[in-house]
């Protein structure tokens, strides 16, 4: 695929290393970080290959301490900070980048654009690259679908088809398919795949990867990219998030 030059830098570097691998996207959430214990984290996931960094979180509400987690972040590593809003107080000026998202199957207006509405003139003041994104939450039971008013999608092909059609003609480019955080159902290869069928920018899945077994299915089936927030935080999590960074190196 050709990149486009209307492509933000953030964006264009994200296309051009899924040129060479799949993406590693590790979760920050502010809200379980100490500053002293981040450094190593960062250090630890760099060395991992991570392509950038997804910070923000369902419940965080401290734009202090979000600014401060993306300062620290950049005092010690040139990696992207991409933010991953739950709202407005999920944008901090020191971040290169948002996931400027729709969350299609809200029931709710805010979370579908009041919210981006909102947050433009900052993202627009601060100079934060804007990542067109369609997000879509599936399975019922995440913080993720309380807060935002979704009306989770079941295992549904053709429904996940048409919502990807959707995020395609809306000219998203990137879609993340949200299984929930620490959810012990991941999202199924079967509706990756027919995500990837009809989207064709990036395919971002993210919900409960704790294993390659898990990780292997979603990448066979077409995702062009894995979110991996928990497993960071798990015991002998470090040693499987590096199994499945260098997996991710394969597709
Ligand atoms: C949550 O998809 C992300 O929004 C990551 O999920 O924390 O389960 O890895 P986990």
């Amino acid at each position: 695929m050709n990149i486009p030059n209307k492509y933000g830098t953030v964006e264009t570097y994200l296309n051009q290393r899924r040129k060479e691998k799949a993406l590693c996207l590790p979760l920050i959430d502010p809200v379980n970080q100490n500053l002293d214990l981040l450094v190593d984290t960062v250090r630890e996931l760099e060395k991992n290959n991570a392509d950038a960094l997804l910070v923000g979180g369902s419940t965080m509400v401290d734009v202090t301490f979000l600014d401060d987690v993306i300062l620290k972040i950049k005092s010690i590593s040139q990696i992207p900070v991409i933010l991953f809003p739950n709202n407005i107080t999920g944008i901090s000026k020191n971040a290169d980048a948002i996931l400027y998202m729709m969350l299609m199957n809200s029931e709710n207006t805010y979370y579908v654009v009041e919210a981006q509405v909102l947050g433009s003139g900052l993202i627009y003041k601060y100079h934060i690259e804007p990542i067109p994104t369609g997000y879509i939450v599936i399975n019922a039971g995440s913080a993720v679908s309380h807060i935002g008013h979704a009306r989770p999608l079941p295992n549904n092909r053709e429904l996940i088809s048409l919502y990807s059609l959707a995020a395609k003609y809306f000219g998203f480019r990137l879609l993340y398919l949200e299984g929930g955080s620490g959810t012990v159902l991941p999202i199924s290869s079967d509706m990756v795949e027919a995500a990837k069928k009809y989207f064709n920018g990036l395919l971002i899945v993210g919900g409960g990867i704790r294993d390659k077994r898990t990780a292997t299915s979603l990448l066979k089936a077409g995702a062009d990219g894995l979110v991996i927030g928990n497993l960071l935080e798990e015991k002998n999590g470090a040693n499987k998030f590096s199994e499945i960074s260098s997996l991710l190196k394969s597709y």
